[in-house]
């Protein structure tokens, strides 16, 4: 049986990794897909997402635009990112697009879709849960046809990874850009498993696994992983604000293959204001989440590598 998966994204190169690899799951069926500009500008991660579909998927999809907008901006140097993978030479070749964008708005696209599809949809969310919180507020009916929502975001260690003025540095960026619709969507009945930054810290992009993917770039789809990656600053001798994780695609690996990290149940709130705003922490009286907290990195970096040798 394979699972439905309908997957919101927000175009950084983890993003559309992502949703190559997505494609390249036999165990997934996926019935949407929807592009926020968060971490991107919009019309590039557009296009590049398109043009994945039509390059490494079997067609079938269309992709709906956001017109969502967050209360804390992103870095710009971070958002240029989808310009450099959609003018990829692998994505460019046919020199056409025939995956069409949808005739509506990503959040009225989740709607429509999971209505559509029959029996529940998981929600893959890679970037803010803006056009899930306004579809659960046109529709709260919807909650009944997901199954579950993965979301690669939070953090209940004491370090974030958003250094901003006015910031105390303790919120995950996912998280930041919306902290209200993080909120919405925690006060749904929606069961959450949070792929915090407790698992993608332990996935950084190092030099051995360029290394890797360069040797094994007689496939295709490695090849890609390689051009991808070699556009995004790896860890060398320490992290520091643009180091590169391999954080939405440890997200998505966990929906392919659970078996790949360690959960465990924290009840927990979101901090909506102030100096902490997107902070998401840890309190009996908050609502359940799965936390990812521990993930086989040798086992997570062979298995999105075969998933890439398989386009
Ligand atoms: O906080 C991680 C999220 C993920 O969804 N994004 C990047 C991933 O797509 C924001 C982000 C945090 N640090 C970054 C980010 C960095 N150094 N470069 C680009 N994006
Ligand atoms: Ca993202």
């Amino acid at each position: 049986m394979k699972k439905n998966i309908y997957f919101n994204h927000d175009g950084g190169v983890d993003d559309l990794i992502s949703l190559f690899l997505l494609l390249q799951m036999d165990n997934v069926q996926l019935t949407g897909v929807s592009v926020i500009p968060a971490d991107c500008y919009l019309e590039p991660a557009v296009f590049a997402s398109r043009k994945i579909i039509d390059r490494f998927g079997k067609g079938g999809l269309d992709v709906a635009e956001s017109n969502s907008r967050g209360k804390n901006p992103f870095p710009k140097d971070w958002r240029m990112h989808a310009f450099y993978v959609d003018a990829l030479p692998v994505l460019n070749e046919s020199g056409t697009i025939v995956t069409p964008v949808a005739d509506k708005p990503a959040h009225l696209h989740i709607i429509d879709t999971l209505r559509a599809t029959e029996g529940k949809t998981t929600l893959l969310f890679t970037g803010p849960l803006t056009d899930l919180a306004r579809a659960l507020d046109i529709d709260p009916a919807i909650e009944e046809k997901v199954e579950r929502l993965v979301w690669m975001g939070g953090t209940f260690r004491e370090a974030g990874n958003v250094h901003e003025p006015e910031h105390d540095g303790t919120a995950e960026w996912n998280v930041f850009w919306d902290p209200d619709a993080a909120a919405r969507v925690w006060e749904s009945g929606i069961e959450i498993d949070l792929v915090a930054l407790e698992s993608t810290n332990q996935v950084p992009l190092t030099l051995d696994v360029r290394e890797r993917w360069a040797k094994e770039r007689k496939h295709i789809g490695v090849d890609f992983l390689g051009q991808c990656y070699a556009m995004v600053p790896p860890l060398v001798h320490f992290s520091t604000n643009s180091t590169y994780y391999l954080w939405d695609v440890l997200t998505t690996a966990f929906v392919g293959n659970s078996e790949l990290v360690k959960v465990q149940t924290i009840n927990s709130v979101v901090i909506t204001e102030g100096a902490s705003q997107g902070r998401t922490v840890e309190t009996e009286a908050g609502r359940p989440v799965h936390v990812v907290y521990d993930v086989n990195r040798d086992a997570f970096f062979d298995y999105m590598t075969e998933l890439a040798k398989r386009a």
